[in-house]
């Protein structure tokens, strides 16, 4: 494999915003008196704001006009930005900044490949934004994984191939979005959501470039 480029989602690979996501979903859903749990919660990772919202709304059968589903996302988001304004480098995810800097040194891009359309915001309150070569997020794409959209979008801006780009997903959609695009991905997680990744570890921690490609050998 000739691998010159990492790509990464971003939340639940970088920082852990599902459990901002999380409270911010649950207190809509509960306005909406639909039942919502952490569990629930697991199934929209990686999905777009307004996907997200569709699962949700059908959980509860409940049909509402386009006006009021973008009030409601709007008002979602809201609480969203309420409780991320605090994050900071802090949050990062175990072994991230390393994994990071180790990828500097290699010669390895790298790029960002997230459904967020808040990005391009948290990656400044992380303060990872000066290590992207390339940042695609949900401002710039129309279709939300599984589709492959994000990822191609991520290597055509790095002017790269998608087998010469690696994904990091720790969603089971960015992992099969990554293989329909072609290329090679790592799930950060647990192997029984992934197990369709070419390889799978619980995070970065305790990871350098070498030891990531020899998982893939
Ligand atoms: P926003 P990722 C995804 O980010 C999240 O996993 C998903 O839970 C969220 O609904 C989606 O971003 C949209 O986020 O409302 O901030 O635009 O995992 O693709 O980095
Ligand atoms: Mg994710």
């Amino acid at each position: 494999m000739d691998i010159r480029a990492c790509l990464f989602d971003m939340d639940g690979v970088l920082v852990d915003t599902a459990k901002h996501h999380f409270v911010a979903w649950q207190r809509l859903a509960e306005e909406l008196s639909i039942p919502f749990s952490r569990e629930d919660n697991e199934a929209l990772k990686g999905l777009s704001r307004v996907d997200s919202l569709e699962v949700i709304l059908g959980m509860g059968n409940l049909v509402l006009d386009a006006q009021t589903k973008l009030q409601l996302m709007d008002k979602k988001n809201a609480h969203y930005l309420e409780l991320i304004s605090t994050m900071s480098p802090d949050e990062l995810l175990p072994g991230v900044s390393e994994f990071m800097a180790d990828l500097q040194r290699e010669g390895i891009r790298v790029g960002l490949g997230s459904s967020s359309k808040n990005a391009p915001q948290i990656l400044d309150l992380i303060g990872l934004r000066s290590y992207f070569d390339a940042v695609i997020d949900g401002n710039q794409i129309t279709l939300s994984k599984p589709d492959p959209e994000v990822f191609l979008k991520g290597a055509q801006a790095l002017g790269l191939e998608p087998e010469e780009c690696l994904v990091f997903e720790d969603a089971a959609a960015g992992v099969d979005a990554a293989r329909t695009g072609g290329f090679p991905v790592v799930g950060i997680g647990s192997p029984e959501v992934l197990g369709d990744a070419d390889a799978v570890m619980p995070g970065f921690k305790g990871e350098s470039w070498a030891t990531v490609l020899a998982r893939l050998s």
